[in-house]
C-alpha cells in the first residue's frame, strides 16, 4: 500500500464518524440566511458547501489546510497534493514514496490517448484537447470497475484515489504532448525519471531552460493554482458531477470544461493578450496615464479587464504577489513583466471608480502570463492547460475527501422566478 493511501486509511474512519456525529447533533441548526440577491447572483457568499482541502477568506486569500499559500511557495506540488489530501505536509520518505508512485503510474499511460488527440483538428483549443483526453481515459477507471463489481460505500474513496493518482501522473505527459502537437514543436519528449513532477512537465514541454528557472516557474505555478476552496466553477462542477458517483475521469473533465471559461481559468490567456495589446497600441511599454486610459476604454466597450476582480477575494490575490515576486527576481527588465507591474499600479484605481466592481485587485491570472511569455511560451491558448494540470490536485483531493466521508448526491432546490417574487411580496 502506498504511504499516501496508508495515511488516509488511518484518518478516514475517525473523520467519517466525526462528521456523522456532528451532523446528527447539529443538523437542524441555522447557520445563515439566503437573500433573493444571492439566489439570482450566482449564490455569492452562500455558505452551503463543505470543503476541507482549502479555504479562501476574502481578506487573506488561499489557505491550504491552515497554511497560507505564500508560505508554501517553496514547496513541491507533490507535497501540496499530500497536504490537500491528508492535512499535513509529507515527511521525506512519504514524499519520495508519492513521487515514485507517480513516476511508475506515468509509464502506464495508455497509448490510445495520443491517437485521440491526433484525430482532433490541430486548431482545436488546447483545453478541448485536454478535456477530451481525460474523458477518453475513463475506460481505465478503477472506480467504475469497483462500482460495477458491487463495491461497498465505505471503500469508494480507495478507487477514487487510485483514479486521481493516475490522472495526476498522466496529465503532465498528455499536456506536454498537446503543447508540442498543437504548436508544431516537434516529437514527444520522453519523461526524465530523475526529475520531480513539475520539473518533468517543464522538461517534456521542451522549452529551452539553461538557468533552470522555467522549471522553477512550473513548480511555483503548480503550487499556486492547486486549489481554491470548493465553490469556484471547476471545483464545484467536479464536486457536483462526482456526487452522482460519476468516476473521477468524468468529474475532473467536467471541472476542466468549467475552467476553460473566460471568467474563470481562461482569463490567464486573455490577460497577457490585454497587456500585449497595450504595448502594441502605444508602441512600447505604456505609461501609467496610457494604461489608465486603455483600462477605461476596455470598461467603456463593455468588456472586463482580465486578471482583475474576484468573486470572493477583496485584496490583492497572494498568488499574484508570489508571481510578481518571482518576476522581480528572475526578469525585472522584461517589458511584459514591467507592463504587468505598471498595470498593477494603475488598474485598481480605475476599477475602484466603478461602484459595481466589488474587488478592484489583481487575481492569480494577472501576472502568470508575462512570466510564461518571458520563457518563450508565447502561445496564449495553452495557458489554461497549465492551470488545469495544477488544479487537478485540488479537484482530485476534494473528490477523495468527499467519497471518504460519504457525501451524498448534490441536489439543491430551484424555484421559478414567480416564487421568489411571491416571497418578496410577503
Ligand atoms: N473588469 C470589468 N468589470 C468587472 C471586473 C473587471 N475586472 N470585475 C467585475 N466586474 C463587473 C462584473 O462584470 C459585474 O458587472 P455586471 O453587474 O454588469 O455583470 C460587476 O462588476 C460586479 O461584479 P463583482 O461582483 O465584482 O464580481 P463577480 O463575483 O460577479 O465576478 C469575476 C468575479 C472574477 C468573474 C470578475 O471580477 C471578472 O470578470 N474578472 C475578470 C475576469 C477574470 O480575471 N477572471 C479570473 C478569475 C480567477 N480565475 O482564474 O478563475
Ligand atoms: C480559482 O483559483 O479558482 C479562481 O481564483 C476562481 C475562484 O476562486 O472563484
Amino acid at each position: 500500500m502506498s504511504k499516501l493511501k496508508e495515511a488516509l486509511a488511518k484518518q478516514i474512519p475517525a473523520m467519517r464518524n466525526d462528521i456523522k456525529a456532528f451532523v446528527k447533533e447539529h443538523g437542524e441548526k441555522v447557520i445563515g440566511e439566503l437573500t433573493i440577491g444571492a439566489a439570482f447572483g450566482g449564490m455569492r457568499g452562500l455558505k452551503a458547501m463543505v470543503c476541507d482541502t482549502s479555504e479562501v477568506p476574502p481578506d487573506k486569500g488561499l489557505i491550504i489546510r491552515g497554511i497560507p499559500v505564500k508560505d508554501l511557495a517553496g514547496n513541491l506540488p507533490e507535497e501540496i497534493f499530500w497536504l490537500l489530501c491528508v492535512g499535513t505536509l509529507p515527511n521525506k520518505e512519504e514524499l519520495a514514496d508519492l513521487q515514485a508512485d507517480l513516476k511508475a503510474r506515468a509509464k502506464k499511460l495508455p497509448d490510445y490517448v495520443f491517437g485521440v488527440i491526433d484525430a482532433m483538428p490541430v486548431d482545436s483549443h488546447p483545453m478541448c484537447m485536454l478535456d477530451t483526453a481525460i474523458l477518453v481515459l475513463e475506460r481505465e477507471s478503477e472506480f467504475r470497475k469497483g462500482y460495477d463489481a458491487g463495491m461497498k460505500k465505505d471503500v469508494y474513496w480507495e478507487p477514487t484515489l487510485e483514479d486521481s493518482l493516475n490522472i495526476m501522473a498522466w496529465i503532465p505527459v498528455i499536456s506536454a504532448y498537446i503543447y508540442r502537437k498543437a504548436f508544431n514543436k516537434g516529437a514527444r519528449i520522453a519523461a526524465n525519471d530523475g526529475l520531480d513532477w513539475a520539473g518533468n512537465y517543464a522538461h517534456m514541454l521542451g522549452l529551452p531552460d539553461p538557468t533552470g528557472e522555467f522549471a522553477n516557474l512550473m513548480r511555483l505555478y503548480m503550487v499556486l493554482h492547486s486549489d481554491h476552496e470548493g465553490g469556484n466553477v471547476s471545483a464545484h462542477t467536479c464536486h457536483c458531477v462526482g456526487s452522482a458517483l460519476s468516476d473521477p475521469y468524468y468529474a475532473i473533465s467536467a471541472g476542466l470544461n468549467g475552467l476553460a471559461g473566460p471568467l474563470h481559468g481562461l482569463a490567464n490567456q486573455e490577460c497577457l493578450g490585454w497587456v500585449l495589446e497595450t504595448i502594441k497600441k502605444f508602441d512600447g511599454a505604456p505609461t501609467e496615464e496610457q494604461l489608465a486610459k486603455y483600462a477605461q476604454e476596455t470598461l467603456d466597450s463593455g468588456k472586463v479587464v482580465p486578471g482583475y476582480g474576484h468573486a470572493v477575494l477583496r485584496i490583492t490575490d497572494p498568488r499574484f504577489d508570489a508571481f510578481h515576486a518571482f518576476g522581480a527576481r528572475v526578469c525585472p527588465e522584461d517589458a511584459a513583466y514591467q507592463t504587468v507591474a505598471r498595470v498593477f499600479k494603475v488598474v485598481p484605481e480605475v476599477l475602484k471608480q466603478v461602484q459595481k466592481i466589488k474587488d478592484p485587485w489583481p487575481n492569480v491570472d494577472a501576472a502568470s502570463g508575462c512570466l510564461l511569455y518571458h520563457f518563450g511560451m508565447t502561445e496564449f491558448s495553452y495557458y489554461t492547460v497549465l492551470f488545469s494540470v495544477s488544479r487537478v490536485m485540488g479537484m482530485a483531493s476534494q473528490l477523495v475527501v468527499a467519497r471518504a466521508w460519504g457525501e451524498p448526491i448534490e441536489r439543491p432546490k430551484s424555484m421559478p422566478t414567480e416564487w421568489f417574487k411571491k416571497q418578496a411580496a410577503k
